[in-house]
């Protein structure tokens, strides 16, 4: 029998609605834009992959239209023909012509995944080594900008039971009016949720101290990427001194700023992204220097529609400990759906499709009334 070979690559950008503006340090979202990548094999199999940013670029090197062009200009022609099959023969391709570009390759690693999960009957997780559990609890991010509306958001989730772990994005503001918004949900709050902000890299090294400070004191759990990436040994010092503990968001734009960050001790905690490691196995590769290095993970997002959610969650169901768990959810701030059946959240955790590939199936007509012409 011979091997099933990639025959075509179909790249699609879709502009979906959010639930309400999302607003960041760096931009307001006010509706998602996915890339969602089709790979089409010779044995009929499709592989479904997404790679996915937020604010086109104002968080990443890579914007949907420019993961499009060069998924269609040069990853394209590098992987037509080459055996489907062969999910390391594939990338290591892929490594010797490009350069960076994880978004895009993260889509690539996940359809390969997905089709040949497809074809030999296994779920991703499985493909990655096997699952050791089956679901994952999910934080939320309260992002409405107004702190009445933020407790009242997270007492609903509260009371749904859908989650108990919030995120702050703050940093847009005056470093005192974020502190006073953080620290009155966190009172609102009490010990019914674990708090924690992200500031996106918003903060000078002399506002972080005061804030870190403040925070650890107020019972914030959790402070993601308070300064800029490019500040490395301001991160050491934050990291020695904040009284809540330091996690590497933006630091980690690959599998190799995950090595240089562990050895310089810049951070306790890693966000675990794939699109920003380039794939479900690349993330896995920045989890084990984690571990290696005493470093505690959580399972990140670029808050990715359906399939990039599960291709994440594939991954992160694999991993022995995820102890700050994870902020999957990106679909729940999305008002549509391109899937046919939308990834299962109950009980403060996603539930993990075990059906073959991620477990997903592409809604044709939702696709092509979303798709951007
Ligand atoms: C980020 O910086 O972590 C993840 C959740 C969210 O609300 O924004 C993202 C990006
Ligand atoms: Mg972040």
């Amino acid at each position: 029998m011979t091997a099933a070979r990639i025959e075509r690559l179909e790249t699609i950008i879709v502009d979906l609605p959010t639930i309400r503006p999302h607003k960041l340090a760096m931009h307001t979202m006010r509706g998602q834009t996915l890339v969602i990548l089709r790979l089409l094999c010779s044995d009929g199999v499709e592989g479904i992959g997404e790679a996915t940013t937020i604010g086109g670029l104002a968080y990443g090197n890579e914007s949907p239209e420019s993961i499009k062009s060069n998924l269609d200009s040069y990853f394209a022609p590098l992987l037509v023909g080459q055996d489907a099959e062969n999910i390391n023969a594939a990338m290591q391709r892929l490594d010797k012509a490009i350069k960076g570009n994880t978004f895009a390759r993260s889509a690539v690693e996940t359809a390969l995944l997905d089709a040949q999960g497809k074809r030999l009957g296994l779920p991703v997780s499985e493909l990655l080594g096997g699952r050791v559990r089956d679901a994952l609890e999910v934080a939320w991010t309260l992002a409405s900008g107004d702190t009445g509306k933020d407790i009242e958001e997270a007492e609903r989730m509260l009371e749904q039971r859908r989650h108990r772990i919030f995120k702050l994005k703050i940093g847009a503001n005056a470093l005192e009016h974020d502190l006073a918004h953080v620290v009155a949900i966190k009172k609102a709050l009490g010990d019914r949720a674990s708090v924690r902000v992200d500031v996106n890299q918003y903060w000078s090294e002399s506002q972080a101290i005061k804030g870190c400070q403040v925070l650890g004191e107020n019972g914030i759990d959790l402070i993601e990427q308070p300064i800029s990436r490019i500040n490395r040994s301001g991160q050491v010092r934050l990291n020695q001194r904040s009284p809540a503990p330091i996690m590497a968001d933006e630091s980690i734009e690959s599998v190799e700023d995950a090595f240089s960050l562990a050895a310089d001790g810049a951070a306790s905690i890693f966000a675990l992204k794939i699109a920003k490691n380039g794939g479900p196995r690349a993330v896995l590769r920045t989890a084990q220097i984690a571990q290696a290095a005493g470093i505690a993970l959580y399972g990140g997002t670029m808050l990715e529609g359906a399939v990039g959610t599960l291709a994440s969650a594939h991954a992160f169901i694999t991993l022995d400990q995820l102890q700050w768990h994870t902020e999957l959810f990106g679909p729940l701030l999305l008002t549509e759906e391109i899937v046919t059946e939308a990834p299962v959240y109950r009980d403060f955790q996603l539930h993990v499709p075990a059906t073959p590939g991620l477990g997903l199936t592409l809604d044709e007509d939702r696709l092509a009334r979303f798709r951007r012409t």
